[in-house]
């Protein structure tokens, strides 16, 4: 018999590779949203899978609609992946992040409790909880050391599944995912804000206006990332894992790859970066793009996903930047 999986944060990145995975896989995909005047489905929509989920009304920060959507689905497992994930608002609305990155995931545990504890949890864990540890590469041993309230709010998300799990008994299991983008990703993030930035610029000329040019991230690709989620739900025992690529470029060096790839010749001068051609600029930086705290360097160290659940990654850094580049020139061609 087919299985059934509820993701929530559907309408997000990583829901919608999952669940075009999970569909493919058989899965009937419940997909939980939450209320909006407009609809939110455009990258269900490229996908081509929008018709193939079934949706109901969920959000984690209202525990008795969270219960209500798990009666009514059945499902045999729930992954959650909805969040305010955009690290930098979360300095900006530190009360909401914590309310659905940490509370919210309370509520999603604390319904399975009480209407089936049999029910497999993924938690959506990341790597910014490692936010100013000394060590590198990160690894499941690394401690911990958030530095924002979104990576506080993770913090005690990812403690309260193992907490549930000892508690309860329950198969919760945490995933702790480094930096994964792609063509879905969001337009905030600084990977999307550099393929939909040069597609602008090569279009319209605007430059690229960007934060910290030195940080450093070790990026994957969410197709790849989804597939480890589903292996973690489905191994004999619910236990972290770190998925990441173990490669780490800076955001200057991600935006000279794009440059090289679209064969456009970029100078540096501090940080601007312009075209040699006729010295037009292609991208610069604003203070406002600066957190008031940074997180510098995340490497991570995923050998136990890689032994332990036979994971790994199909995407590089290069060819990331690639699909992302593509198909924002696609959906921004020159005239
Ligand atoms: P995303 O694109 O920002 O998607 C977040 C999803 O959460 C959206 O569907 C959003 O819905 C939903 N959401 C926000 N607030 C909600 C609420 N109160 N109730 C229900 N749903 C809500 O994020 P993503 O990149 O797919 O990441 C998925 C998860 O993995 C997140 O938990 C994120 O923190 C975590 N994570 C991501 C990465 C990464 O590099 N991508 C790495 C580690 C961990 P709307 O469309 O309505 O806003
Ligand atoms: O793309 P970012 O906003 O991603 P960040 O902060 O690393 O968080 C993402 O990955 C986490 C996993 O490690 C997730 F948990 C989280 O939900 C999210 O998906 O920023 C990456 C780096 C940062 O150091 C930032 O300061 O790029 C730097 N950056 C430089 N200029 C910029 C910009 N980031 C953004 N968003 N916009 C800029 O203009």
């Amino acid at each position: 018999m087919s299985k059934t999986a509820l993701v929530t944060g559907i309408t997000g990145q990583d829901g919608c590779y999952l669940a075009k995975s999970l569909l493919e896989k058989g899965y009937k995909v419940y997909g939980g949203q939450r209320r909006s005047t407009s609809s939110k489905h455009w990258r269900l929509d490229e996908m081509g899978i929008t018709g193939d989920i079934e949706y109901v009304e969920l959000d984690v920060v209202d525990q008795a609609n969270i219960r209500r959507a798990i009666e009514k689905t059945k499902p045999d497992e729930v992954y959650n992946l909805a969040a305010q994930s955009f690290v930098a608002l979360s300095f900006e609305q530190p009360e909401l992040a914590t309310l659905v990155d940490g509370f919210g995931t309370l509520k999603v545990l604390e319904s399975i409790r009480q209407v089936n504890p049999r029910i497999k949890f993924y938690q959506a864990s990341s790597s910014e909880l490692y936010g100013k540890t000394q060590e590198a590469p990160q690894s499941e041993q690394t401690s911990f050391h958030p530095c924002s309230p979104y990576a506080v709010a993770k913090l005690y998300a990812h403690w309260i599944t193992i907490n549930y799990r000892e508690a309860y008994d329950m198969f919760a299991c945490c995933g702790i995912l480094f930096n994964h983008e792609s063509p879905m990703r969001g337009e905030n993030f600084v990977t999307r804000k550099i393929s939909k930035g040069i597609a602008l610029w090569l279009r319209e000329g605007q430059p690229i206006v960007l934060g910290n040019l030195e940080a450093k991230r070790d990026w994957g690709h969410a197709e790849d990332f989804v597939e480890g989620m589903q292996l973690m739900l489905n191994a004999d025992q619910p236990q972290e894992y770190v998925l990441a690529t173990g490669k780490v470029h800076t955001v200057r060096q991600f935006i000279d790859k794009t440059l090289a790839y679209l064969s456009i010749p970029g100078y540096w001068k501090n940080d601007e970066c312009f075209d040699k051609r006729n010295d037009k600029l292609i991208v610069t930086t604003d203070k406002s793009n600066l957190r008031p705290a940074e997180v510098g360097l995340l490497a991570g160290d995923s050998t136990k996903a890689k032994t332990e659940l036979g994971w790994n990654h199909k995407y590089d850094v290069d060819s990331l930047m690639a699909d992302m580049v593509e198909a924002d020139l696609r959906r921004y061609p020159r005239p």
